[in-house]
């Protein structure tokens, strides 16, 4: 079978509503001619209390979609919520759809009117001319409880079927700075395919040398680089374990760094419009962002690089965004005497240690080190990491 992979369609989304909706119509329609089944890991509505004219999107959307001639089925569900179609349209909700526990979010909705399957904690079956696919979600949930949510599941493939996992959560591999993540190798071992959403650009990755794929948003959103490369969804095809990328017509995103060291506004300006009318040469309306890197010189401030009346003249052809990341040197440097400044100041240092005692005495501090000494250590380091470790091993020394 071939099952379609579209994640992250964001109905609704306010800054390009039209975008969100045409773009994720297109994919799925796309998707429901390549496909035998379609999977959705999470965030087909940007908020978790869509207005009607959203619901009504989606609803659209899915009774289109529903209403073609499926020849794979959904024949079993394993899960606590019923559902009302065999029509192979498998979806979890994702973390914009999340809602307080036992409060029916958007794709439970969407379940309720048999327009999908909603495999949040459950698993569907799927089966065409004897092929058995068994699918099992889990919803979008907050990165600090999934590890053990995980855990507590203990899933195992089932047998004789291809087997596939999805989810819509953070992965530590891709995004190495918050430990709550999960890391790839975590997953439930054993299944034939893992995918996840929540990320808004493609990944190809392996788990336990099965493919694992995220196909990113249908819509721009974050505006991030990595989101120049073009929207679309995965097929992925279960008898050549073989995907490929489809991609759809998304609004055309550019990002362009302009480098504003040794140049004056004007010079900034003119370069910007120039980077300007060479994106907007085609038909569409494309988004551009433009960065400000660099440094600002002597005499010039930040915010005497202002676009914004350059770029209104283009407020028909291109929908653009500027931002700045730029070093200010004159303000930098003023900062940093008035740091240094404070630090050898005595009496701002007695002010503190004043407020720390206050702070130990209130909760009953009773160690050995004595308060100024661990006050003394504490702003020893300037790194909070390190003044906590020597505290903590001088206090450990003494008892
Ligand atoms: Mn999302």
């Amino acid at each position: 079978m071939k099952i379609a992979i579209v994640s992250d369609l964001h109905l609704g989304y306010e800054r390009f509503y039209d975008d969100a909706y045409y773009q994720a119509k297109e994919a799925l329609e796309k998707a429901s001619e390549l496909a035998d089944m379609i999977i959705l890991p999470g965030d087909l509505f940007d908020n978790r209390s869509p207005k009607p004219e959203v619901l009504a999107q989606g609803m659209k959307i899915f009774r289109d979609l529903s209403s073609k001639n499926w020849k794979a089925k959904v024949i079993d569900y394993k899960g606590e919520k019923k559902i009302y179609t065999n029509v192979p349209i498998l979806a979890i909700s994702g973390t914009h759809e999340r809602r307080s526990e036992g409060a029916e979010n958007a794709v439970q909705l969407l379940n309720l009117a048999g327009l999908l399957v909603d495999i949040s904690e459950a698993w569907a079956i799927v089966e065409k001319d004897g092929e058995k696919i068994a699918v099992y979600g889990i919803g979008g949930i907050s990165e600090e409880r999934f590890r053990d949510f995980l855990k507590g599941k203990n899933l195992k493939p089932m047998d004789s079927m291809f087997n596939v996992f999805v989810f819509h959560q953070s992965v530590y591999d891709l995004m190495p700075f918050d430990k709550n993540f999960i890391y790839l190798d975590e997953l439930p071992d054993g299944f034939d395919l893992y995918i996840d959403g929540h990320i808004h650009s493609r990944v190809e990755r392996t788990v336990h040398s099965k493919p694992f794929l995220i196909p990113g948003s249908t819509v721009l959103t974050q505006l991030k680089d990595d989101e120049v490369a073009k929207k679309g969804f995965f097929i992925f095809d279960t008898q050549t374990k073989k995907y490929n990328f489809v991609e759809i017509n998304s609004r055309r995103f550019e990002v362009v760094k302009i480098n504003v060291t040794g140049k004056t506004p004007i010079q900034v300006a003119n370069e910007a419009e120039s980077e300007i009318k060479r994106i907007i040469s085609g038909e569409d309306k494309p988004i551009i962002r433009i960065v400000l890197v660099g440094s600002v010189d002597k005499g010039f401030e930040q915010a005497d690089f202002e676009l914004f009346s350059m770029v209104k003249g283009y407020e028909g052809k291109a929908i653009i965004e500027i931002s700045k990341d730029i070093e200010d040197k004159e303000v930098e440097s003023e900062i940093e005497s008035l740091r240094n400044k404070a630090i050898e100041n005595i009496s701002i240092r007695e002010f503190g240690t004043g407020i720390f005692l206050e702070e130990l005495n209130e909760m009953g501090y009773k160690l050995d080190v004595s308060p100024t000494e661990l006050f003394d250590i504490l702003s020893s380091e300037k790194s909070k990491e390190k003044a906590i470790n020597k505290a903590l091993s001088s206090i450990f020394k003494q008892s």
